[in-house]
């Protein structure tokens, strides 16, 4: 834990107390705060007191009295509308603070020579990977290397600042909308597509929070940049005039006179002009893709603006393990594969498992998006049947509708029943019972993680023992 002892003697209003909130109640109550806490969850507040937090309705409290409201980053900010307490806050000047700014303060308020490096890392898609995997790399080079964020710890949950840890954090636009002072060593930003408007209220309002991660950046710094989007091309267009910070372009697309591209299926570093090849991603089995190669063109530059090793950089890229929840391999069942891409909550996420596999068994839905799976149309020639669940439901049947066949199941458990049987009876070659909503998960489950577990526990009951591990993707 990260204690945090900024409001050490006063009085702090928690609010949401899931992996974001119990952390920082947590870490204020062990910088002597006074935590004042509440979530509207009766469960989730019976764990928070099972781990010691002591709560207090917050919807009854006098709130001149609070020095700061630390707010989770699922609960509204700024848009549909400020949550009740939002405005309360607000109503009463209580400053609104995320649990990154809170992290980003303990640094600062350290001597120099004694803070810790940050890296950050950003983007619609590939966030979790590239954090994981750059985490993965430092750690392989004998680094102190502590990953958390947006990838499922919350980040005073991660162990306490020292000098010579790097903390490689992934941070969601709504994490970053609540930061002010986060000053990242090296940024990450991957690619920017829409995704959560109704959280920022329009595409200009997205892309305002994700450039925060550059907010603090100051000469020394490294900005990485993947570069094949019109989007992040003006960002590192913004940014290189602007001077100062080294914008290191990363592209899966084209061949860069000055960066990092992944190109033909090798790894070129040519960020000093001459460009080497530093290999072929053959090597790395647990980065299929095109999404996978930018996610590994952007983790390489990141390691080399610490000053890591070409050479030693993708020795460790080679023993990446890959991740849960993104195109997870669970495993066969009578020939049938399952894949478990729970991760994928928008189009772009469900276009690189769709673009994956040829006999497609695909479960989609959720909470959607405005852009909806019309975006995946060119690929729904590989799926032999979708299952669709969730409020996502029907506008994706009307979308699939002369298309592809397609059924509503309405829950996980009875689209994933039906996808194997329809699986195994279809005598495909290879057949893939595909988890890739296309969606949020929010409307049926917590997160994308429990949607995602249970979509595995699904799989491990119908399967038993005659469930078979697999490889994991090659190619
Ligand atoms: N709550 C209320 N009242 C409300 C709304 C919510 O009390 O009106 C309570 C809920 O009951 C719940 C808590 O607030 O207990 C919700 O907190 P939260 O949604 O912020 O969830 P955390 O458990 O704190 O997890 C958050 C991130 N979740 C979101 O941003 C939605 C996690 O990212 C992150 O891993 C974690 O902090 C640690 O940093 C998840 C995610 O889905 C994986 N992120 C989105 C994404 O990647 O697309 C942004």
């Amino acid at each position: 834990m990260i204690p945090i002892t900024e409001y050490a003697g006063r009085d702090v209003a928690v609010y949401g107390l899931g992996r974001t909130g119990l952390a920082a109640a947590k870490a204020l109550r062990a910088g002597n705060a006074r935590v004042h806490a509440w979530d509207d969850n009766e469960e989730t507040r019976a764990r928070a007191e099972a781990a010691g937090i002591t709560l207090s309705d917050l919807n009854k409290r006098d709130w001149q009295s609070f020095a700061a409201l630390i707010l989770s980053p699922g609960i509204p900010y700024r848009f549909p509308q400020p949550h009740r307490l939002v405005r309360l806050a607000q109503m009463t000047n209580v400053p609104v603070v995320g649990d990154m700014e809170l992290f980003a303060r303990a640094v600062q308020s350290l001597p120099e020579r004694a803070r810790p490096k940050v890296i950050g890392i950003t983007g619609t898609n590939g966030k979790s990977t590239t954090t994981a995997l750059i985490g993965h790399i430092l750690k392989e080079c004998g680094m102190d290397a502590r990953v958390g964020g947006n990838i499922g710890t919350g980040v005073l949950d991660m162990a306490p600042l020292h000098a010579n840890a790097v903390y490689v954090l992934e941070l969601s636009s709504y994490q970053l909308d609540l930061v002010r002072n986060l000053h990242c060593d090296v940024s990450v930003m991957l690619n920017i597509s829409p995704d959560h408007l109704d959280r920022h209220g329009s595409m200009k309002g997205y892309i305002d929070a994700k450039r925060r991660i550059f907010l603090n950046q100051q000469p020394g710094d490294t900005a990485v940049i993947s570069v094949d989007d019109t989007i992040t091309q003006t960002l590192a267009m913004d940014l290189s005039t602007r001077g100062g910070v080294r914008v290191s372009q990363v592209s899966a697309e084209f061949a860069l006179g000055r960066g990092v591209s992944a190109v033909d299926g090798k790894l070129y570093d040519s960020l000093l002009g001459n460009a080497v090849r530093v290999g072929s991603f053959e090597d790395t089995p647990t980065l299929p893709g095109r999404h996978n190669h930018q996610n590994a063109a952007a983790a390489y530059a990141a390691c080399r603006a610490l000053g890591l090793e070409p050479g030693r950089i993708f020795a460790a890229m080679q023993t990446f393990p890959g991740l849960v929840h993104r195109m997870e391999q669970v495993g066969e069942i009578d020939g049938v594969r399952f894949v478990n891409d729970s991760k994928a909550t928008n189009a772009q996420a469900a276009e690189q498992a769709l673009r994956a596999y040829s006999s497609v068994y695909w479960i989609a839905g959720g909470k959607a998006k405005e852009e909806g799976i019309a975006p995946l149309s060119p690929y729904f020639g590989r799926v032999a049947k979708a299952y669709l669940i969730g409020e996502a439901a029907d506008a994706f049947a009307e979308a699939m509708e002369g298309h592809a066949a397609y059924e509503v199941s309405g829950t996980l458990q009875a689209a994933v029943m039906q996808a194997y049987e329809d699986a195994r009876a279809s005598g495909d070659e290879n057949p893939v019972v595909l988890l890739s909503p296309a969606c949020a998960s929010f409307d049926q489950f917590k997160d994308f993680e429990a949607r995602g577990d249970a979509f595995r526990d699904i799989v491990e009951d119908i399967g038993g023992n005659a469930l078979v591990s697999v490889m994991r993707e090659t190619g």
